[in-house]
């Protein structure tokens, strides 16, 4: 008998929104066979024919975005707003990956030698392994099964066990819109089939998107079980630098989005605040005073402005990151722990947190929180500052709010991270552009924009010589001389 397990609404764990099967790694084994089957025909659909489904896909899920939404809302504790953003960067997505079917997929270059040419192409890498986290249950799925089905991919994918309804509903709203039966299957379940399926001698690509600890575990297994194409997107340590010069009603509203938006629980979240002394306590004193005035709630009342964090467990985690920054010198200025919500008992509730007297070397300066919780450093010197927000491990997301051109254009070029943004949060990446980050973020791949289709194909290079003759590249073209007298000239009839 399959075991099973239970997705529950993180604001009402009473509210079970499914029973989902845990699926082993023999089950993975048969839905890499089964996606490997359909995926042989798939490879031989034209690809503006593919990208027709990737439009239609996003064309049913236009259709179903309220309830989408609602779902995102329900499963994951994301506030409708949020929840309707997510739907809507799956759409987006289906929209750019669509497109991408009519367009240039390889180079061509001439070649040095007459009568040849070059150029390159894609080809899909097979079958495609992906493991999808709870945060964004439609999108990210959305950022690697579009392009993976675009690239002439098969699927099998492993959503988070806090989300496996949101990704059958994504995964539905494909099939609906003609996707190949068997071509995408969905593994249930936490560690074991997300293990089964990075090893797995058919997965030809592994992408994940998750955390360090998960994901450089799924890292050295996929390598060592064989050559595998590896894309990685993981933590974040992400800062926001006000200068004394900024916008500081601007810097309010971007430090509250994107530090409490989403719970904190964005891998582009801003969790650290590094402000100039000059209007540290004027910025800080009106975040706090907005952070209280926040609405925490059922993530599906429109009044809410805060839903849960995914887990009692999670709560219990940020309280302890708290307790322990506390204990190194921070200081609570608000917030700080679970909350009980009325109407929404048991619920994994944190208050909106900030934390001052951070110093960089304090772990709440470096470590992933995963949470709403805003580390807040003085620092007066924008060389400084800099050096602050590159001086931890993580390099994803990165925001400067200053009215300065040259500033804002030297932070631009310094910061060490794969997204910069000036004067908006580091929260709120659009699908035409790379996403991802340096460091340990991840490997250096990147999701989302044309780059994130070659995560799923191989490219290959092609040479046609029609002359009807051997040529040799570089040696045709440059002989050397070797006191031999001539080199074989041309045949006799070319001459
Ligand atoms: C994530 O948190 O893993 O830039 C993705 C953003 C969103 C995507 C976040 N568009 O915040």
């Amino acid at each position: 008998m399959t075991t099973t397990f239970r997705s529950v609404n993180p604001a009402r764990p009473d509210d079970v929104v499914g029973e989902f099967p845990a699926h082993t790694a023999d089950d993975v084994d048969a839905a890499v066979v089964r996606a490997a089957e359909a995926q042989r025909a798939w490879a031989r659909v034209p690809v503006p024919t593919r990208a027709e489904v990737v439009a239609a896909a996003g064309a049913v899920l236009a259709e179903r975005k309220q309830e989408l939404a609602d779902l995102v809302a329900r499963e994951a504790g994301k506030v409708l707003v949020e929840a309707g953003g997510d739907v809507q960067e799956a759409i987006d997505m289906a929209a750019f990956v669509a497109g991408q079917g009519r367009a240039a997929m390889g180079e061509t270059v001439p070649s040095e030698l007459g009568d040849k040419l070059c150029w390159t192409t894609r080809q899909p890498v097979g079958v495609v392994g992906l493991i999808t986290p709870w945060n964004f249950p439609v999108a990210i799925p959305s950022w690697k099964v579009f392009p993976a089905l675009l690239a002439g991919n098969g699927i099998v994918i492993k959503p988070s066990e806090h989300a496996p309804a949101c990704c059958e509903a994504f995964v539905a709203a494909c099939a609906e819109a003609g996707l190949p039966e068997g071509l995408v299957q969905v593994v249930h379940g936490a560690a074991e089939p997300a293990a089964a399926l990075a090893v797995h001698p058919g997965v030809g690509a592994v992408s994940f998107t998750g955390s360090v600890a998960t994901g450089r575990k799924v890292a050295a297994a996929a390598m060592e079980s064989g050559p595998r194409v590896l894309s990685l997107e993981l933590g974040g340590k992400n800062a926001m630098v006000v200068r004394p010069d900024a916008d500081l009603d601007l810097a309010l509203d971007g430090a509250i989005f994107g530090a409490f938006g989403t719970s904190g629980q964005r891998c582009t979240s801003t969790s650290r605040l590094i402000v100039h002394p000059d209007v540290a306590e004027e910025l800080v004193g009106r975040i706090v005073e907005r952070a209280e005035a926040l609405r925490l709630g059922d993530p599906r009342d429109p009044t809410v402005d805060v839903g849960p964090v995914i887990t009692a467990a999670a709560a219990e985690r940020i309280a302890g990151m708290v307790e322990a920054a506390v204990a190194e010198g921070a200081t609570v200025a608000t917030g700080g722990k679970p909350v009980t919500v009325a109407g929404c008992e048991g619920g994994a509730f944190f208050a909106p947190t900030v934390l001052t007297g951070v110093r960089p070397d304090h772990r709440i300066a470096r470590e992933e929180v995963f949470g709403p919780v805003l580390a807040v450093m003085e620092v007066a010197d924008l060389d400084e500052a800099i050096d602050v927000v590159n001086g931890v491990e993580y390099g994803l997301s990165a925001a400067v709010y200053t009215r300065d051109i040259s500033t804002a254009l030297r932070a631009v070029e310094r910061i060490d991270t794969g997204i910069v943004y000036v004067n908006a949060p580091t929260i709120g990446a659009e699908i035409p552009l790379p996403f991802g980050g340096t460091k340990h973020t991840g490997n250096g791949f990147r999701e989302a924009g044309t780059r994130g289709i070659e995560q799923f194909s191989q490219i290959k290079t092609v040479y046609v010589d029609y002359s009807g003759r051997l040529q040799k590249a570089q040696i045709d073209t440059h002989p050397i001389d070797t006191g031999a007298g001539a080199a074989p000239g041309p045949r006799e009839e070319d001459a």
